[in-house]
């Protein structure tokens, strides 16, 4: 159970290793998984360095059948229990189709040479190497070395490993026909794993390097000593910069990296994905991302955006199922936490998405029916097709304001007063109901926190609510989503965090998890520090109302007749992002307890001051 909450977690591709940290450097020579037969190969890079995969070939392939190669890049190590899952999840329909998998780690992982470089930046000149070069030398070796391939290859993989895949299509081998970028961080700083908005995500920043950054060959989840991590997150009282070293006894490089780079400088610019990626899209790639992806939501939507610029020739496809974090490549998809979806989408997108996509490219059989996206709409759980994302046509644009009272209208307020709450850094708004368990425990279940009923915060002091009346008819939601909201604050920093929630009706016919549930549909956090710049951060002027316009990312959903529409505001969301001081201080990495000093927050909701959240809508008919 260990293993699997925390494979879970680790993305994708259910990682597996055990209590002691048992690593995946070596196959026993009789490694067979079904009909697959598995062995070791090390292939030598340009540099010398020699990178570890694992060759998983058909049985009962004749030998001397030419089969195509689906290879992975990851930095999690590919232990035959991991790869035994993956058999029965996210390799099975593929491995029906009798590709051969390739499984690599990546320079300075478990069985590969090499240093380990998160997120490697970029190679800038012919003698370096980076996540391009070494995929490009693999692909050589693999297509050259390996008897009986056909000389076409995919990657795919999830996270990381879609970063990874990402990274394939830059000045790509000529046997690379197609890649998979699944749930791919772009950006790491603006809205991907490590800070949304230039707010860092604490708890995943933390756990994630103290983790990873161990040996490079073993992942050890950090010992919180069996406490609610809200508590030991809140009672840390030296400075976060100081925390690797109090708690580790030695300096984590990813933590430093945080701790000394708190803004959008050089460091955080050079990794993003798409200033990367070549301009014109040569390498067909089907982007796949989840609605309810705790990591890595950002990343696919902006990849895919940017990627379409350069897309002549039509190659570049987006599917956005109802998924967490890799949920495509996990079990069936029937439901994610307590909400059941109506058919096995998972099931449905690695057969008829996936499994069709590399059999066209890589096997060149079967037609590509592919949509240019591929949508799941929550709420009315059906798979929508378009011709572009986010589409446009019989999309209104309407805002949805935040009045006076508490109340939810598509008409704006003339007159009203600011709704205003403290906001106190010693007692922060939990992100989720206590006790927080560490995410990568058997207790975890931080791959569904985004279904968590937020009808709890609605009842604190600090969190401001707004609610329509009951629908008296269906409102479908399509495309992008944001806040527009006007603010003050007593002290010269804040974070102001936006939801978009769907309240479900106490109605006896919904299942008993579902009966006035208030589920996120869209949500994030801004760092007010931010707001002209990510680069120079500026101390918030007090008291004065500032517009701030917050990214809420986008969704398609329906809230059905009877539902209905809220918004939530507040200030803190511990200890998913770590406490703003609210008061402006240089590196907030670096800021003492005595820094950290409660503050009175308002929200406007009237005349010049119309804070409103800015949504698609079709078919717009009687709005409330
Ligand atoms: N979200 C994880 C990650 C990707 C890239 C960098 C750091 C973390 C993952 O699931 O791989």
């Amino acid at each position: 159970l260990w293993v699997l909450a925390f494979a879970a977690f680790f993305a994708s591709a259910p990682l597996v290793c055990n209590a002691e940290g048992s690593s995946a450097m070596a196959l026993p020579a009789d490694a067979r998984i079904g009909d697959y037969i598995g062995r070791d190969v090390m292939i030598p890079m340009r540099d010398g360095i020699r990178l570890h995969a694992q060759i998983w070939r058909p049985a009962s392939a004749s030998a001397n059948q030419k089969l195509p190669m689906l290879m992975q890049r990851s930095p999690y190590g590919f232990t035959l229990e991991r790869l035994q899952q993956s058999f029965e999840n996210e390799y099975k329909e593929l491995a029906a189709e009798g590709f051969i998998f390739v499984l690599q780690d990546i320079r300075g992982r478990f069985g590969s040479e090499g240093e380990f470089v998160m997120l490697r930046p970029k190679a800038t000149s012919s003698k370096q190497i980076d996540e391009s070069t070494d995929t490009y030398d693999s692909i050589e070796w693999l297509t050259k070395s390996l008897p009986d391939n056909n000389g076409n290859v995919g990657v795919f993989g999830i996270s990381y490993g879609g970063w990874t895949a990402a990274m394939a299509t830059i000045n790509p081998h000529p046997a690379l026909k197609a890649v998979s970028v699944q749930a791919s961080p772009e950006d790491m700083f603006l809205g991907d794993d490590f800070h949304h908005n230039g707010a860092f995500r604490l708890q995943y920043g933390w756990e994630y390097s103290a983790a990873l950054e161990t040996d490079g060959r073993t992942l050890n989840p950090f010992d919180f000593g069996g406490k609610d991590v809200y508590d030991w997150y809140l009672q840390q009282q030296s400075e976060l910069a100081k925390q690797d070293q109090l708690h580790l006894k030695r300096p984590l490089p990813t933590w430093q990296n945080f701790a000394t780079h708190p803004n959008y400088d050089g460091f955080w610019k050079e990794q993003v994905t798409t200033t990367r990626l070549s301009a014109k899209v040569s390498v067909p790639n089907l982007i796949v991302a989840g609605w309810w992806d705790q990591e890595d939501f950002y990343g696919p939507l902006k990849i895919y955006e940017h990627q379409e610029k350069g897309d002549a020739q039509g190659r570049n496809f987006i599917v956005i199922g109802p998924w967490n974090h890799g949920g495509w490549a996990r079990g069936d998809g029937k439901t994610y936490g307590p909400i059941e979806l109506g058919s096995a989408t998972s099931v449905f997108f690695r057969s008829e998405v996936e499994t069709r996509w590399f059999r066209h490219w890589l096997k060149n059989e079967g037609t590509l029916d592919q949509a240019e996206a591929l949508v799941f709409q929550t709420g009315s759980n059906q798979w929508q097709r378009y011709k572009a994302w986010p589409p446009r046509e019989g999309v209104s644009r309407r805002n949805l304001y935040l009045r006076e009272g508490g109340k939810l209208s598509f008409t704006p307020a003339k007159s009203g007063e600011p709704a205003s709450f403290v906001s106190d850094p010693a007692s922060p708004v939990p992100y989720r109901e206590r006790p927080i368990a560490p995410l990568f425990s058997k207790e975890s279940t931080w791959p569904e926190w985004l279904a968590d009923d937020q009808a709890p915060f609605s009842r604190r002091s600090d969190v401001l609510s707004w609610s329509t009346e009951p629908l008296t008819e269906d409102v479908t939601i399509v495309g992008d989503v944001a806040a527009k909201l006007f603010a003050s604050t007593t002290g010269s920093d804040a974070d102001w965090v936006v939801k978009l929630i769907d309240i479900y009706p106490a109605d006896e016919a919904l299942p008993p998890a579902m009966r006035g549930r208030q589920l996120m549909i869209a949500n994030d956090v801004y760092r007010a520090r931010f707001r002209s710049s990510y680069e120079k951060p500026q101390a918030v002027p007090a008291n004065q109302v500032v517009g701030y316009e917050i990214d809420l990312h986008s969704a398609s959903h329906v809230f059905k007749k009877g539902h209905r529409i809220a918004v939530q505001v507040q200030s803190s969301w511990f200890p998913l992002i770590d406490r703003n001081p609210q008061q402006f201080v240089a590196n907030i990495f670096e800021a003492k307890p005595a820094d950290y000093v409660a503050q009175t927050h308002k929200v406007y909701q009237a005349g010049k001051y119309p804070s409103a959240i800015s949504l698609g809508v079709e078919r717009p008919g009687k709005l409330p």
